[in-house]
């Protein structure tokens, strides 16, 4: 494999060497080639939305931000104030670039489409503008998750209106995907096909600065995050994996096992691509119609790529996410993700079956 670039981090320079997201990205355009102008801008324009949303999430009680707004969402989730003032910031900011034909949304039940007074371009845009909603009145982490597409990937010639149709591809189309978590520090986490980068958000400069590039998740780990107290209801292989680490030194493991859960996925997801772990949440029988409680296209999708940008797996137990073709926009999913050799394990206990 080529050697990787060696970069100067903050606490090895002075500031005037810190490398912001832009140049990141002039970078990645230039010396790479990953990324088409369009795609560059696009990546800018959901990193100032995310900007303002950061700003939105630290008002708090300061702001007219906190508690539910009064509408239900596409899921028939009663939507939280910031849910709605997320989904505003991220298509205002994006509608009018020219880089977009459409957008779509855990918060909207249909695509949104470019108006006509801006020009269409060629990309797609999903994304979850809140993630972990319900940490937001008790001031825990929360984020923003996103996945970029192109229209037409497999018909370049097609001239026909942008439809959900376009936006049914699997993830592996993926041409960009991040998240930005709200937490103590707020930091952008990014991919477009050549590891994951993170910046970290400079208050006072008003911008993201790289603070951790090529990330890798360790293949091995003894931390799971999963929302235990639905056990009763998953399936025998995760129910199996799950006893298995329980279990710890004395069971067939060998070894003890610590459980983290913040009940924000881009939280849990950031832990994992900090110091490794795996994050489920898998099908149960509760509503066994329903394939999972996380959304394929805005939250699995984008989240997967991430993780196996950074050398971890990706799965519904069954089959690598990534390679899932999507049957509708707001599609759900059973997750498994994190290190490889935690989720390779899991995967396999389904196969026994
Ligand atoms: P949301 O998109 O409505 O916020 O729901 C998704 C969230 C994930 O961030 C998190 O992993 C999960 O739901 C938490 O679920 P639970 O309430 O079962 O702990
Ligand atoms: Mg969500």
């Amino acid at each position: 494999p080529q050697p990787r670039r060696q970069r100067f981090y903050p606490s090895q320079t002075t500031m005037t060497q810190r490398i912001s997201l832009t140049r990141y990205l002039v970078e990645q355009q230039r010396v790479h080639g990953l990324l088409p102008g369009d795609l560059r801008l696009l990546l800018e324009v959901v990193a100032r939305a995310c900007k303002r949303i950061s700003q939105a999430v630290n008002k708090g009680d300061l702001g007219d931000v906190m508690g539910a707004a009064t509408t239900e969402n596409v899921q028939g989730e009663i939507q939280k104030k910031l849910d709605i003032i997320a989904n505003e910031v991220l298509i205002e900011a994006n509608e009018w670039g020219g880089h977009l034909a459409a957008m779509a949304s855990e918060e909207m039940e249909d695509i949104y489409v470019v108006p006509n007074r801006f020009p269409q371009g060629e990309y797609l845009l999903m994304f979850d503008p809140l993630d972990g909603s319900s940490n937001i009145d008790v001031n825990v982490s929360i984020g923003t998750i996103f996945s970029v597409l192109k229209k037409g990937h497999d018909n370049p010639n097609a001239i026909e209106p942008v439809s959900q149709q376009d936006f049914l591809q699997p993830g592996s189309q993926q041409v960009a995907a991040g998240y930005c978590v709200y937490g103590p520090q707020t930091t952008l986490v990014l991919t477009v096909g050549d590891g994951v980068a993170m910046f970290t958000l400079d208050r006072e400069q008003g911008s993201f600065v790289l603070t951790k590039e090529h990330v890798q998740i360790p293949a091995d780990t003894k931390e799971f995050s999963i929302n235990m107290s639905n056990m009763r209801h998953w399936d025998e292989p995760v129910q199996r994996y799950v006893n298995e680490c329980l279990a710890g030194k004395e069971g067939p493991r060998g070894k003890d096992f610590n459980m983290r859960w913040v009940a924000s996925m881009v939280a849990d997801v950031h832990r994992i691509l900090t110091r490794g772990g795996i994050f489920l949440y898998p099908w149960d029988k509760r509503e066994p119609e329903k394939a999972g409680k996380l959304r394929l296209m805005y939250e699995a999708n984008p989240m997967s790529w991430l993780v196996e940008q950074a050398g971890g797996a990706a799965t519904n137990g069954r089959q690598r996410i990534l390679d899932i073709q999507p049957g509708k926009l707001h599609e759900r999913v059973s997750v498994m993700m994190g290190s490889k050799n935690e989720v390779d394990r899991v995967t396999s206990y389904h196969s026994t079956l």
